[in-house]
């Protein structure tokens, strides 16, 4: 089915905003403005953005440690996360949550998570919910490849198997899980083909293409909204930087992070939407520096915003 025009730009801007986003923190951190921990999304921006535009703003998304991309493309505004990172009191977490605790339930983001692979039972509940409540919503829940050796993968995925709870597991696969390549974790090609062990639908997808990933998100999404039940999609994919901010990256060699580089999906889309006719330079220029303008301003908001106070530490905080 033709995706309208209006919906193939809003796209491009997500993947557009991401990477600003990230470009910037990337920027920011090694400045020493931002504490704690950041693990970058850049490259991955086509899974993040392809998948999420099928969402109703009602649907959900788990998320991960490498999460800013996922809560910008559910609709996290730029400000209050980088507010968030700035541990600042206007953050979506009042400060307390910092990257990788990120949560906005009110517009369905369920959270980022610092441990890996948590998102999984944390979408099972989610899910068990809609089924439960009778709605059709959906429950998206992103997880790295390294996610996938983890118990809390095979246990969830086979419960839900079972339930047929309405949930696309999409796995980014983005051939390391720190510095482990997957080549040494598994024994198998394609993550996808783990499927056949829950009975449930697996497909392999190229993550560096927002409209294939679109696609496949798409039609899984509508599986689960028939309650039929879970798919589980492999995005291969690579990343830009390394596994956190201060990595050395000494694993990799030169010329497979250059081969990552070439990879790059947004040019690849704004190539696309040109040739297609749905944007012109001009307009993806002006995409590009809208984002620029944005995360100025993003950051002057993180910078200004006051931090929260000490006899706040307990407030909001639940274990
Ligand atoms: C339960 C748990 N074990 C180990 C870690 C340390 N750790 C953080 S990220 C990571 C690798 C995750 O790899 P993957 O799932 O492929 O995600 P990616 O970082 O590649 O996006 C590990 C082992 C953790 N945070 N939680
Ligand atoms: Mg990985």
């Amino acid at each position: 089915m033709a995706i309208e025009k209006e919906k193939l730009i809003d796209m491009y801007r997500v993947m557009v905003r991401i990477r600003t986003f990230e470009d910037r923190v990337f920027k920011e951190f090694a400045a020493g403005n931002i504490p704690g921990f950041v693990h970058l999304y850049a490259g991955e921006e086509a899974i993040a953005a392809g998948a999420c535009a099928n969402l109703r703003p009602d649907d959900y998304i788990t998320s991960t440690h490498r999460g800013h991309g996922h809560l910008i493309a559910k609709g996290g505004k730029t400000d209050r996360m980088m507010a968030e990172l700035y541990g600042k009191k206007t953050g979506y977490n009042r400060g307390k949550g910092g990257s990788m605790h990120i949560a906005e339930v009110d517009i369905g983001i369920l959270g980022a998570d610092a441990i890996v692979a948590a998102g999984i039972p944390i979408a099972g509940g989610a899910a068990l919910s809609a089924q439960m409540r009778g709605t059709d919503q959906v429950t998206l829940c992103f997880f790295g490849d390294g996610a996938t050796n983890t118990t809390r993968f095979h246990e969830g995925v086979n419960l839900a198997s079972i339930w047929k709870l309405p949930i696309v597991y999409v796995i980014e696969n983005n051939v390391y899980a720190e510095t482990t390549p997957v080549s040494y974790a598994m024994n198998i090609p394609n993550i996808a083909d783990r499927a056949v062990a829950y009975g449930i639908p697996g497909k392999t997808v190229d993550g560096n293409d927002v409209l294939a990933v679109h696609e496949v998100v798409g039609e899984a999404l509508a599986r689960a909204r028939k309650g039929e039940g879970p798919t589980l999609v492999e995005c291969k994919t690579c990343r830009y930087y390394g596994h956190y901010e201060g990595d050395t990256q000494t694993y990799r060699t030169k010329q497979e992070f250059e081969e990552c580089r070439k990879r790059d999906p947004i040019p690849r889309f704004r190539k696309k939407l040109i040739k297609m006719g749905v944007l012109t330079e001009k307009d993806a220029d002006k995409i590009n520096q809208e984002m620029l303008e944005e995360l100025d301003k993003a950051v002057k908001f993180a910078e200004e915003s006051p931090f929260p106070e000490p006899r706040e530490t307990l407030e909001d905080v639940y274990t």
